[in-house]
């Protein structure tokens, strides 16, 4: 399988997370790269394929933002990443405001999310690293895996959070609307609800929006992922989340599995893109699945057995020492299946 990385995406390199009372060093951090690319083998690097692709998913006030914070934080006065400390509670009234805290509190909805000096080119470059493997996906290749670092689930229109900037699968679901497809799904295997890209997508039928993840009603991202988001207007039935328990293992995750893959094939999509997280390993330090390494692989041939063009878009997974198998071992599982 072609694999799509470019090493600018190591140019994001945030120091600490807040959550649950204090500061922790990042889950999402560097060594994921390195345990990741090894078994992978041979990448490619993306071409440059502009701002364009982005701003048909994100509005052009939120990635000046992205674009600028880091260095509105340091004339500010600051050092370190930036981090937001003050939200505009719903329903207060859309304020104006240009005082970087303002804006940090505006445009994010966690503080696990800090921006650094590099986080812009990093993110800039996963888009773009998602948007090479769409290409190469249109242009006949079965399937291609675009290892997108920072992800991107969790990132909205005009909003960052869960680790996520610009909104990687998103963004080359678009990509091949844009390019004619008249339908395309998203299959979101990550244990977080990708709330991102449901919120992209909510009101839309063209493209489906089905994930598999950690019911929000324990778990992170907690405001989405809920059975009863089925979509709204034009979108409705075109979203579908299937949360599981914690300590969920293969068993109970095969159904859900079978239940997601019924939907996508009846959606009858063109193109298939999988955002593919590894934080359902029972190891995984954040998350409370339990699939095994060599659940992946059969994950990976079923997926597969949809015979459908398929771009695998990276998103979570920090169990740095499995990381390598978890991803590595089910793409070339999933390559010998063909
Ligand atoms: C990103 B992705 C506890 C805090 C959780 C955010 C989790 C983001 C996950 N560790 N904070 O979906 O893997
Ligand atoms: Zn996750």
């Amino acid at each position: 399988m072609r694999c799509i990385w470019d090493d600018r995406q190591r140019a994001h390199v945030p120091t600490g997370e807040f959550f649950n009372g204090a500061v922790y060093p990042a889950a999402e951090h560097e060594g994921r790269v390195t345990a990741i690319l090894g078994p992978i083998g041979s990448t490619r690097a993306p071409a440059d394929f502009g701002l364009d692709p982005i701003l048909r998913v994100h509005s052009v006030d939120y990635v000046d933002f992205l674009k600028s914070a880091h260095d509105q934080w340091l004339q500010a006065g600051r050092e370190g990443d930036a981090f937001p400390y003050t939200f505009p509670v719903v329903r207060r009234r859309p304020l104006q405001l240009s005082r970087i805290d303002a804006l940090l509190g505006r445009y994010s909805f966690d503080t696990s999310t800090p921006i650094g000096p590099g986080t812009w080119e990093a993110s800039y470059w996963a888009a773009q690293t998602a948007l090479a493997a769409t290409e190469a996906v249109l242009g006949g290749e079965r399937s291609a895996f675009a290892f997108c670092r920072p992800p991107g689930h969790h990132c909205g229109r005009d909003y960052l959070g869960g680790y996520s900037y610009l909104s990687n699968a998103a963004i080359a679901a678009e990509h091949a609307i844009a390019a004619g497809e008249a339908r395309v799904a998203i299959l979101d295997v990550d244990y977080h609800h990708g709330n991102g890209s449901q919120d992209i997508f909510y009101e839309r039928s063209d493209v489906l929006y089905v994930s598999i993840h950690a019911d929000p009603v324990m778990d992170y991202p907690y405001y989405w992922g809920h059975a009863d988001e089925t979509g709204s207007g034009l979108g409705e039935g075109a979203n579908l989340n299937l949360p599981l328990p914690r300590g969920t293992g293969w068993s109970g995750y095969q159904p859900a599995l079978a239940a997601a893959l019924e939907r996508i094939a009846s959606h009858d999509p063109g193109l298939l893109v999988v955002s593919y997280g590894a934080d359902t390993y029972e190891e995984d330090p954040i998350s409370h699945f339990k699939l095994k390494t060599s659940d992946y692989a059969p994950m990976a041939q079923r997926i597969a057995s949809l015979g459908l063009p398929t771009v695998i878009v990276m998103e979570g997974g920090y169990a740095v020492d499995a990381l390598g198998d978890n991803v590595g071992g089910s793409s070339a599982d999933s390559r010998a299946s063909r």
